[in-house]
């Protein structure tokens, strides 16, 4: 490892904040720190056994953490541990050796500190040790196939067509009426249209990386489970011909946000004018982007999201179906909670005797082709199946949580009226932070019309900066679990709790 990779690992001094009531990775990462100081400054240090033992054990101890209990009660700080131990196994790997089996082991350490833990705080860290790591190995299995251009074809559209509209058009048309829009040629101009296919360009800047997966064809199905792959292995079983294979589990790479892990994919698409749209003042960089990535026959039954999404796609084409927000009744939502967004019918093929008031629903049909865009409104309903292997880019539209938190704050609290309904805002952010701490399934209504404060509408007038570190920490530890929906809901409700208010969201 040269120099500057060095100089990126940050030093005890760095991680003081992050450590302060954790005795154990303190003590660790004290002497690891300063085994890497005494590498950098005179090119030896003592101890190294012991130290990288302390590490891996660290390591070890802080994904049980992450493992016990749901993921989103996790706290930050020991996904950060456990990503600073990654980053510190790596850099001890590397001093026994650096041959491409060992980066390959390091590899895959780092991809799991990226998904496991929380590795916002050293982005240029992670990012120098990928290239690092990715540098030197070589690719020497057969080469992989680059997919045909898919013929553009001219069919039916339910729903409204416009031809790469600006910025104001599509504020006008789409986002303001919340009108589900087909935006066609939008992102032709992006690198990936002639990139992407070449499957052997994914496999040279992504084929070492590790991502999740999910296999079968349809998440709601009972066969349906999820596992980390190597992104080569998951394009050589899905991709290759496979004439003469007999069946095949179909595999896909959903929803992930495979662009913050890679960033060289990154380069190749540009966020969109539209996402500006959000209402947020910040940089298109905070939108949130996922890739959908797969074999012909993939299957996303219908659901809908709390979000305004907008579904690009590059190779290959999709067969959409829509529904409105208005139809949910009749499109029988599993009754679950966790597949509550998500309907029990297959909307490719109605079975009317079973679920009879699908005879109401209005259904829009739509063929997603290489190049367009979808916009789909927060709560329309949709079915997706890949025609042929495909990769569609998501960009979520909404507010970004910051300012989602601070515009229903803004809604609730009225800062003309702040003094006397300061409690209410309170109880607010009160339950938007136990929601950031708690696994939706074990809030309680009492729990969240506990005032912590009457500092509150001070705060929010006079420390701006504070209200938004608090966003910033529901940012974080939020995801996608606990949705803007359920949020505004909480909110509303204890609003109403508080006040008998027949304010109506
Ligand atoms: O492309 C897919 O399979 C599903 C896309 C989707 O559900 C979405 O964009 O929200």
């Amino acid at each position: 490892m040269d120099g500057p990779l060095l100089e990126l690992f940050p030093r005890y001094a760095d991680l003081e904040d992050l450590l302060q009531n954790e005795l154990e990775a303190r003590y660790i990462l004290k002497k690891a720190t300063e085994h890497l100081e005494g590498i950098k400054s005179n090119g030896k240090a003592s101890e190294e056994e012991e130290i990288r033992y302390l590490v891996c054990a660290l390591v070890d101890r802080n994904w049980e953490r992450i493992h016990t209990g749901h993921f989103s009660s996790v706290p930050v700080t020991t996904r950060k541990i456990y990503a600073i131990a990654c980053f510190f196994k790596i850099f001890f790997l590397l001093l026994e050796s650096t041959d491409p089996r060992q980066k390959e082991k390091c590899s895959g350490i780092l991809d799991e500190a990226q998904l496991l833990g929380c590795t916002d705080d050293w982005n240029d860290l992670k990012a120098a040790l990928m290239e690092y790591l990715d540098k030197g190995q070589v690719e020497t299995s057969e080469p992989l196939p680059i997919l045909a251009a898919v013929k553009r074809v001219t069919c039916s559209c339910d729903i409204p067509q416009l031809d790469a509209p600006g910025i104001n058009e599509f504020q006008t048309k789409c986002f303001q009426p919340q009108q589900p829009t087909l935006l066609l040629n939008t992102i032709r101009h992006w690198p990936a249209m002639d990139k992407w296919r070449d499957l052997n360009y994914l496999l040279q800047v992504a084929g070492n990386r590790t991502v999740p997966i999910e296999i079968g064809s349809n998440y709601a199905s009972d066969e349906w489970s999820q596992q980390l792959v190597k992104i080569r292995d998951f394009l050589r079983r899905q991709f290759v011909d496979q004439s003469g294979d007999g069946h095949r589990e179909i595999e896909y790479l959903a929803q992930h946000e495979l662009f913050a892990q890679i960033p060289a994919l990154k380069a190749d698409i540009c966020v969109p004018d539209y996402c500006t749209l959000s209402g947020s003042q910040e940089t298109p960089a905070a939108v949130d982007i996922k890739a959908w990535l797969g074999p012909a026959g993939t299957i996303s039954p219908m659901h809908y999201d709390p979000k305004h999404n907008l579904l690009c796609q590059v190779f290959g084409s999709k067969q959409i179906i829509l529904a409105a927000p208005e139809d949910t009744p009749n499109l029988y939502p599993h009754e679950s909670e966790f597949l509550g967004n998500t309907s029990q019918i297959d909307a490719a093929e109605l079975d009317l005797k079973t679920f009879p008031l699908l005879q109401k629903v209005r259904f829009y049909k739509l063929l997603l082709q290489p190049g367009d865009c979808l916009y789909m409104p927060p709560k329309w309903w949709h079915y997706v199946r890949a025609e042929t292997p495909s990769f569609s880019v998501y960009f979520d539209l909404s507010v970004t949580h910051i300012n989602t938190v601070l515009t229903v704050l803004f809604r609730f609290v009225n800062f003309g009226t702040l003094q006397h309904h300061g409690s209410a805002a309170l109880a607010a952010v009160s339950a938007l932070c136990r929601l950031g701490r708690s696994s939706k399934r074990s809030l309680k209504d009492n729990e969240l019309l506990e005032s912590e404060s009457d500092m509150f509408p001070y705060l929010l007038v006079n420390e701006p900066a504070l209200i938004k570190a608090v966003c910033q920490r529901i940012n974080q530890v939020l995801h996608d679990v606990i949705s803007l929906y359920d949020m505004m809901w909480t909110v509303r409700r204890c609003w109403v709790m508080n006040h008998q208010s027949n304010w109506v969201l």
